[in-house]
C-alpha cells in the first residue's frame, strides 16, 4: 500500500484529494515532458511486475544498441539502488530513485532526480518504474512513451486482472520468451488478452538473456526517435530560470554542468 497515493483508496485517500494529487502530477508531468522534449531526448517510461526483467531488457538494450546511441536511465526500487549498478555496468547512465514506501513514480520524483543528472546528454532516457501492475500506470511522468515489460512467466490473463496498465501501454514487451519451451503458456491467450486491453494493440516478443526479437525493439525505438522534434538551441545552455509549477523545492540557482563524453558516445555525471 502506498502511503502517499493511498493506491485509489477512498478510504485512506478522500477521492478528492487524490484527484487534486493527480492534477498536480499532471503538471510536473507536463514540466518534465517540456524538459525532455526541448533537448530532443525519447524519454519512456518502462513499467511492469516485480521481475518481469525491465532491467535485463534495458541491459541487452545497451549490448544490442553497442554505443550508438547515448542511453541514459532512472530506475525506481523501494530500498535499493541494484538496478542502477546494473544498469551502469551496461553502460547505461544511470541513477538510483529509492522510494520508501511509494509504489510508484510520480512527476515530481522524476523531475527532482534530473536535477543532478546528465540526462540532456542522452538521446534514449529510460524511466524504469518501480516494479508494479498497478499505480505505475496512473502517474503521468512527462514521458513520450509507455513500455510495459511482461514476462510469459506471469500468466496469460494478467492483461484482463489488471487493464489500467495495459490500457496505458503504447507497447508491450513480452520478454523471457526462452523459456516458452518450459512452461505451460500459451502465447496466443496472451496475445488475445492484450488485444481486449490495449487501444492499440502493440506487442513485440524477445528475450533479453538470448537477445531474440531486440531487432523489433531497436527499431521501435529508432522510429520513436526519429519522430522527435530535433534539438533546440537551448540546449547549449540550459539556463534553467523558468518558472516551475510543481510540488517540489528546487534549487535551480546553480547552472547544471556539462557530461563528459567517456568514449563511444556515453557520458559522465556531473554535479
Ligand atoms: N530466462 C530469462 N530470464 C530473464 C530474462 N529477463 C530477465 N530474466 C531474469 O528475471 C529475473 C528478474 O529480472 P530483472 O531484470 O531484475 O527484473 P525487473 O523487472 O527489473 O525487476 P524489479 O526491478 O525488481 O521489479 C532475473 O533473475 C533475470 O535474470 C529473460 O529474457 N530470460
Ligand atoms: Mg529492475
Amino acid at each position: 500500500m502506498c502511503s502517499t497515493c493511498g493506491c485509489g483508496d477512498p478510504e485512506l485517500v478522500p477521492v478528492e484529494l487524490h484527484e487534486k494529487i493527480l492534477a498536480g502530477n499532471d503538471r510536473a508531468a507536463r514540466h518534465n515532458r517540456e524538459h525532455f522534449g526541448e533537448h530532443g531526448v525519447l524519454a519512456l517510461n518502462l513499467m511492469g511486475s516485480p521481475g518481469a526483467g525491465k532491467t535485463a531488457v534495458l541491459e541487452a538494450t545497451a549490448r544490442a544498441l553497442g554505443g550508438k546511441y547515448r542511453l541514459g536511465a532512472i530506475s525506481a526500487d523501494l530500498a535499493t539502488d541494484n538496478d542502477a549498478r546494473r544498469l551502469e555496468g551496461a553502460g547505461i547512465v544511470s541513477k538510483a530513485i529509492t522510494t520508501g514506501q511509494a509504489c510508484h513514480l510520480d512527476a515530481a520524483l522524476v523531475h527532482h532526480a534530473l536535477h543532478d543528472f546528465a540526462w540532456r546528454e542522452t538521446d534514449i532516457f529510460f524511466i524504469e518504474n518501480v516494479g508494479n501492475l498497478v499505480c505505475p500506470a496512473i502517474y503521468d511522468l512527462g514521458q513520450a512513451a509507455n513500455v510495459v515489460v511482461l514476462s510469459v512467466t506471469e500468466g496469460e490473463d494478467k492483461p484482463l486482472k489488471y487493464p489500467v496498465m495495459f490500457k496505458a501501454a503504447d507497447l508491450v514487451l513480452l520478454t523471457k520468451c526462452d523459456l516458452i519451451p518450459h512452461l505451460d503458456v500459451e502465447v496466443a491467450r496472451i496475445e488475445d488478452a492484450l488485444a481486449r486491453v490495449m487501444p492499440r494493440p502493440l506487442h513485440l516478443e524477445l528475450s533479453a538473456r538470448t537477445g531474440a526479437g531486440m531487432g523489433e525493439w531497436i527499431s521501435w525505438l529508432e522510429e520513436k526517435l526519429v519522430a522527435m522534434p530535433p534539438r533546440s538551441s537551448k540546449e547549449q545552455g540550459h539556463s534553467h530560470d523558468h518558472q516551475h509549477h510543481h510540488m517540489l523545492e528546487h534549487h535551480h540557482a546553480h547552472a547544471h554542468g556539462r557530461a563528459r563524453p567517456t568514449g563511444k558516445g556515453r557520458t559522465a555525471h556531473e554535479p
